[in-house]
């Protein structure tokens, strides 16, 4: 199937567009009432995940009411634990909870590697029926957590400011650390790859807290998984996006990927320099900025267009879109982006 709007994938691979391409870190979601109405008729969070054609459902609102140029399939880093035997729970206005973690030796030991086609199809489902539905539209997106962040959950049992157990861990037991990133890794590449064949066009790795680890934490439990993961991914370009992580650019520059993303602590400019020219850089516009009446969205979306320049960027957030914003502001940032990127 051929694409009609391919932008992304061509800003990706550093190929020249008429203009720069635009989506949103969770832009499907609560900021949109139409969501909220799907989500309304459900038992919860999981059932929408979990029922491919909804998934599909919610996944092209973004396309239809927002009009971005690419979705991106609507799901959850923490499937691939709950496919590993870690189940967990959605708490409405809370967020997961697992109600057994990874302690002892004998925790990891019950741990399996997953095999995607069968504990986790209705996510490969949802691919398909909803590669079917855009019909070309824009490209889809799939996605999953990298290994430490997925490690952080499955040891800490819920988010956290500081994550303290699970980098406990990393001091108290590094093998045994060694032991469960390695299967989180391997279920990681089967799952992704199975995206892949589903349909996905590009794939993206949230490590939602590279930030909390220092430098050489992340060298050795983060950054070498990753490395490995996009040595695996072949054909499709890949946008691995570190939180926090600016530690790590100059180092991220060495990836089998295409992308990286930037979160809005990032000073642009020296991403850049560190990351060098030859990676398409993604990001950066701080999510509080559209809290701004429409003049002062546009005007910030103007800067960050102007710190990135023409060549090698997709035009997104620093991170998620916060549920409470305007989704009219959303797309007036869209909007922006269209009207001020094109040449
Ligand atoms: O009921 C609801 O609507 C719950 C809110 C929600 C949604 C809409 C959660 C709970 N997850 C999602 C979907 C989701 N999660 C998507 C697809 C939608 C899209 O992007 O348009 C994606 C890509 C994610 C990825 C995700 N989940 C990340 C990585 C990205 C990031 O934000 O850093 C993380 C860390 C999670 C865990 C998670 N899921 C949900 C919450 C509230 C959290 C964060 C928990 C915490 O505080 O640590």
């Amino acid at each position: 199937m051929q694409l009609k709007n391919d932008l992304l994938l061509r800003a990706a691979m550093g190929q020249p567009t008429e203009r720069t391409p635009v989506w949103l870190m969770r832009q499907a979601g609560r900021i949109l009432p139409e969501y909220r109405a799907v989500r309304e008729r459900l038992s919860g969070f999981k059932e929408l995940v979990e029922t491919p054609e909804l998934a599909a459902e919610v996944t092209i609102q973004p396309v239809d009411l927002l009009d971005v140029d690419a979705a991106i399939i609507f799901s959850d880093i923490l499937v691939v634990p709950e496919a590993m035997g870690c189940t967990y729970e959605m708490i409405e206005k809370r967020g997961p909870l697992f109600p057994n973690t990874i302690k002892t030796a004998a925790d990891v030991e019950d741990v399996r590697v997953a095999d995607p086609y069968e504990h986790l199809n209705y996510v490969l489902e949802a691919i398909k029926v909803t590669k079917r539905e855009l019909n070309g539209r824009v490209p889809l997106i799939g996605f999953a957590g990298a290994p430490w962040t997925i490690f952080a959950y499955m040891v800490e049992g819920s988010g956290s400011k500081t994550f303290s157990k699970a980098r406990k861990m990393l001091y108290e037991a590094p093998e045994l650390s060694h032991q469960l990133l390695r299967k989180i890794t391997d279920t990681t590449i089967a799952y992704l790859k199975a995206q892949v064949e589903a349909g996905a066009d590009l794939i993206q790795i949230f490590d939602s807290w590279a930030g909390i680890l220092p430098p050489a934490h992340y060298r050795e439990f983060s950054y070498r998984y990753i490395a490995e993961i996009c040595q695996a991914i072949q054909g499709i370009p890949v946008t691995v996006f570190a939180k926090g992580a600016f530690f790590s650019l100059a180092e991220f520059s060495k990836l089998d990927c295409q992308v990286i993303g930037l979160d809005w602590n990032m000073d642009v400019k020296d991403a850049r320099a560190a990351v060098g020219p030859d990676k398409t850089l993604q990001g950066n516009l701080d999510p509080c900025a559209l809290y701004n009446d429409f003049n002062g969205v546009k005007r910030e979306t103007i800067k960050m267009l102007e710190a990135f320049g023409p060549n090698r960027h997709i035009a997104n957030l620093g991170h998620g879109v916060y549920p409470d914003t305007d989704p009219e502001k959303v797309k007036c940032f869209i909007q922006t982006v269209k009207e001020y990127s094109h040449r």
